[in-house]
């Protein structure tokens, strides 16, 4: 897979996104993080924000609760992005929840997803983001019904007791949760929301680009930066 470069969102309602879809760079956003652990977005709002784009939807959830899971999948999310796996005990149980029978417990019914059947199954992503994630990645790679890691650099350099996200250590420990990633055959993610971060990472499948706060706010940045401060003064 190419690199695929993904706007993270955290507080923009449909018509957020459609404005977003009228951009002049909109065709470089190819899909969008939508989050459910961080920021204004509750679980109700996620169904029309897949509604309201073209582009695939990956739902960051709030917790590892397979209820919680379940009912995001039943929305047509292409997939779910679950914070701070440490163990392929873990991953197993997300497995469980996200996958139908005979694999999983997943329950079927009358939802979205069931409306619109999609030929892909739903991505379930496990994001790496603490050392003991760190030291799990292999064995999370390897649980079967895993599509992917992805980095959270934030919590990963907190928990690693790094002063920034672009250290050589973090660069490191990014890299080796690519190799387990690869060695497992999944793809392999990374949030970034900084450009220096962005130029040192190894190849990706999934980047995260910048956030749709971080978004707004360089935009208005960048526009009253240029506005005059008095206009029309007499
Ligand atoms: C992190 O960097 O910890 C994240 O969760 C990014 O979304
Ligand atoms: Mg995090």
């Amino acid at each position: 897979m190419s690199c695929r470069r993904g706007l993270w969102v955290s507080f923009l309602g449909p018509f957020g996104l459609e404005v977003v879809a009228a951009s002049s760079v909109a065709e470089r956003i190819e899909w969008l993080g939508v989050d459910l652990q961080h920021g204004d977005i509750e679980p109700g709002d996620v169904a029309p924000l897949v509604r309201a784009t073209r582009v695939p939807v990956l739902v960051r959830l709030a917790s590892h609760d397979g209820a919680h899971l379940a009912r995001i999948l039943d929305t047509g999310a292409a997939g779910v992005v679950v914070p701070g796996v440490e163990s392929a005990d873990q991953a197993s149980h997300l497995v469980a929840a996200a996958s139908l029978p005979p694999r999983g417990r997943r329950s079927t019914g009358l939802c979205r997803a069931a409306l619109a059947p999609s030929a892909d199954q739903p991505l379930l992503l496990a994001m790496v983001e603490t050392a003991a994630g760190l030291d799990a990645a292999d064995e999370i790679a390897a649980v079967e019904g895993i599509d992917g890691l992805f980095v959270g650099p934030y919590d990963l350099s907190l928990s690693l007791g790094e002063p920034s996200v672009t250290t050589d250590r973090m660069v490191a420990a990014i890299s080796r949760v690519g190799d387990a990633a690869r060695r497992h055959g999944r793809s392999f993610g990374v949030f970034s929301g900084n450009g220096e971060l962005t130029t040192r990472l190894p190849d990706v499948d999934l980047l995260g680009v910048a956030t749709d706060a971080a978004a707004l706010q360089a935009g208005i940045a960048a526009l009253f930066a240029e506005a005059p401060a008095v206009v029309g003064a007499r």
